[in-house]
């Protein structure tokens, strides 16, 4: 399955980093995919969880608009 967060707050290759380490930790995860300019973090796995995959991305401090 696939899930696509829209992240506030991610301006440089440093933020995609870290959203994407916070991201595949989370269980089930096994692919993120980041886009600067969109905002987009695209995740593909398995029995995928909004609310854990924003806690993840929240818990590190940047905020997520939109889950689809
Ligand atoms: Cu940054």
């Amino acid at each position: 399955m696939k899930k696509i967060l829209e992240v506030k707050g991610m301006t440089c290759s440093h933020c995609e980093k870290s959203v994407k380490s916070a991201l595949v930790e989370v269980a089930g995860v096994n692919n993120v995919d980041v886009n600067l300019d969109t905002k987009l973090v695209t995740v593909e796995g398995d029995d995928l969880e909004d609310k854990v995959l924003v806690d993840a991305v929240e818990g590190i401090g940047f905020d997520v608009s939109k889950v689809e």
